[in-house]
C-alpha cells in the first residue's frame, strides 16, 4: 500500500517536474546563444591577428601517410592528447564522471549531460540535464516513412548499411533545408543545424533499435518512447534488454565517451566535410556512419569480439599468456592487424578502455566471465608483442579492445550490430561540431591536393 502510494506521488512528480520548465533552467538552444558571441569574436581575432601564424611544416609524408598530426582543422568540443588520451572542453573522462549529472536512479555520465557539455562548454545543471532529455523523448519517434523504409530493407543487410539509409531519409524534415531553400541570413544558418542535429539525435535510438529488432528478434514488439527516461535508457528499453540495468549503465557510460574524439578521425572528419557544403546534418551524418563502418574505424569492436572469441574456440577455456602470445604472433604473421590495438594519434592505453575495464572491475559477474578475462590477459601480453612486432606506432588497446565482451556477456551477443551502438554515440560530438561550423561561419572545407609529378617539381624548387 505504502509502496503504491509512493509510487503514484513520484510518477505525479515526474510529470509535474518534466511537463514544467524551471524558471532558472535554461534550454540547450538558450545556453548556446549565451557563449556564441564569444567564441565568434575569439575566431574574429585568431583570423585577423594571427591568420598567417604557423602552426607546422606539411611535409611530404603528410601527404602519402593519410596527413596523420597535420594541424589542418579547427574542431572545439575535444582535444585528443597521445600520452594522457581525451579531453572534453577541458575534462578527462574522470573529471567528467565526477562532475556530469547521471540517469535519475544511475551512476554513470550519459549522453545529455555529455551532449550539453560538448555543444555549450560547460557542465550542465541536473535540471538542465532532465530538461534535454525531455526535450530529446518528445522528439523520438520515428516518422512512417522511415518504419517503412527500414522495414523493407533485407536483414541480411548489414545494420550499418541501414543505419546510413535511415539516418540519410530522416533530411525529408530537414528544417535545414527548407529554411535554405526558403532563403535564410548565414547567421541564423546554426539554429537550424541545431534543430536538426537534436532531431537526429533524438531518433536514432528509435532508429538504431528497429534494426536490431527486424534483424535480430523479429517476434518481439518494439516499446514506445518513455519520457521520462534518457535517451539512453530509452535506447536499451527499445532492443528490448530495459529491465539491465547494468547493461543500461554500461551504455550510458560507453555513449558518453565515446561521443567525441576531435575531429581528424572518419567519422567526424567525414561529417565536418560533408556539412561544409551545407548538406544538412543527416545527410552529413549519413556519411560519417559509412566512415565508421570500416574494420579500422568503428568495426573494429565488431572484430575484435570475432577475433577473441575465434581465439577462445581454437584454445579452449583454459588460455595462459603463452597461448595469447602465440596466437597474437599467428596474426600478426598472417599480414593481419590486431584489432582494438593502435591509434592514429594516441601513444597510451586509451583511457575510454581504461573507464571501461573500470566499470568490470565493479562488477563481480562481469570479472568472472571468461570472455572480458580474455580481453584482460589479452592486455597483459599484447603490448609487448606489438612492440617486439615493432610496426605499430602504439601497441596499447583502444576502446574497441574492451567495448564488445561487456555487451556479449549482458546478451547483446550479435556483435555485427556493435558499430550501430558506436554510431548512436558519435552523433553527439560530430553534430556538435556541425553546430558550431555554422555559428561560427567556418568555410567549404577544400584541400590542395598534388600529383606525384607536382610534389617532386615542389622539392626541386
Ligand atoms: N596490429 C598490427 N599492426 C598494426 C596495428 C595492429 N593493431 N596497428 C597498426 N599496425 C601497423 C599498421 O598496419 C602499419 O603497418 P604498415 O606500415 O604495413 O602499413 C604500421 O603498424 C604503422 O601504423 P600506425 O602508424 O601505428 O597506425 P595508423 O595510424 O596507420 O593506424 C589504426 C591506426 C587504428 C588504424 C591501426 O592501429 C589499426 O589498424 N588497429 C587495429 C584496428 C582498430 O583497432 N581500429 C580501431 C581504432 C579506434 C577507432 O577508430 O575507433
Amino acid at each position: 500500500m505504502f509502496r503504491q502510494t509512493a509510487l503514484k506521488s513520484s510518477r505525479s512528480f515526474a510529470r509535474q517536474w518534466s511537463s514544467r520548465r524551471l524558471a532558472s533552467t535554461k534550454t540547450i538552444r538558450e545556453a548556446l546563444e549565451e557563449v556564441i558571441p564569444a567564441k565568434q569574436a575569439q575566431l574574429k581575432a585568431l583570423k585577423t591577428e594571427h591568420g598567417s601564424a604557423v602552426l607546422g611544416d606539411v611535409k611530404v609524408e603528410h601527404l602519402i601517410g593519410g596527413m596523420r598530426g597535420l594541424k589542418s582543422m579547427l574542431w572545439d568540443a575535444s582535444v585528443l592528447d597521445p600520452n594522457e588520451g581525451i579531453r572534453f572542453h577541458g575534462l578527462s573522462i574522470p573529471d567528467c564522471q565526477k562532475s556530469l549529472p547521471a540517469a535519475q536512479g544511475g551512476k554513470e555520465i550519459i549522453a545529455e549531460s555529455m551532449l550539453w557539455l560538448l555543444l555549450t562548454g560547460k557542465v550542465p545543471t541536473e535540471a538542465e540535464t532532465r530538461q534535454l532529455s525531455r526535450q530529446l523523448a518528445e522528439k523520438g519517434e520515428l516518422p512512417d516513412h522511415i518504419v517503412k523504409l527500414i522495414d523493407s530493407l533485407p536483414t541480411s543487410l548489414h545494420p550499418m548499411t541501414q543505419l546510413g539509409m535511415g539516418v540519410a531519409a530522416l533530411n525529408h524534415d530537414s528544417v535545414f533545408q527548407a529554411a535554405y531553400e526558403k532563403g535564410i541570413k548565414k547567421s541564423e544558418y546554426w539554429t537550424y543545424a541545431l534543430e536538426d542535429s537534436l532531431n537526429l539525435i533524438a531518433k536514432l535510438p528509435a532508429l538504431a533499435a528497429r534494426i536490431y529488432r527486424n534483424v535480430y528478434k523479429p517476434e518481439n514488439d518494439i516499446p514506445g518512447i518513455n519520457k521520462d527516461l534518457d535517451l539512453v535508457g530509452n535506447y536499451v528499453n527499445m532492443l528490448g534488454y530495459g529491465d539491465n540495468h547494468d547493461l543500461t549503465e554500461y551504455l550510458r557510460l560507453y555513449i558518453a565517451i565515446h561521443g567525441d574524439h576531435e575531429g581528424g578521425n572518419a567519422s567526424a572528419h567525414t561529417t565536418h566535410l560533408i556539412a561544409s557544403t551545407l548538406a544538412d546534418p543527416y545527410l552529413a551524418y549519413a556519411g560519417a556512419l559509412y566512415a565508421l563502418a570500416g574494420p579500422l574505424h568503428g568495426l573494429a569492436n565488431q572484430e575484435v569480439l570475432r577475433w577473441q572469441l575465434n581465439m577462445r574456440k581454437e584454445l579452449g577455456d583454459n588460455i595462459t599468456h603463452e597461448h595469447i602470445k602465440e596466437f597474437l604472433w599467428r596474426t600478426l604473421k598472417s599480414g593481419q592487424v590486431v584489432p582494438g590495438y593502435g591509434h592514429g594519434v594516441l601513444r597510451n592505453p586509451d583511457p575510454r578502455f581504461i573507464a571501461l575495464q573500470e566499470f568490470c572491475e565493479t562488477r563481480p559477474a562481469l570479472l568472472a566471465d571468461p570472455v572480458i578475462q580474455l580481453v584482460k590477459k589479452t592486455y597483459e601480453v599484447a603490448p609487448a608483442v606489438l612492440k617486439e612486432h615493432g610496426k605499430t606506432k602504439n601497441p596499447y588497446p583502444n576502446v574497441d579492445a574492451a567495448s564488445g565482451c561487456v555487451l556479449y556477456h549482458y546478451g547483446l551477443t550479435q556483435f555485427k550490430y556493435y558499430t550501430v551502438i558506436f554510431g548512436v554515440s558519435r552523433a553527439l560530438g560530430a553534430l556538435t561540431q556541425t553546430v558550431w561550423a555554422r555559428a561560427l561561419g567556418l568555410p567549404l572545407e577544400r584541400p590542395k591536393s598534388l600529383s606525384m609529378d607536382a610534389i617532386e617539381e615542389l622539392i626541386k624548387q
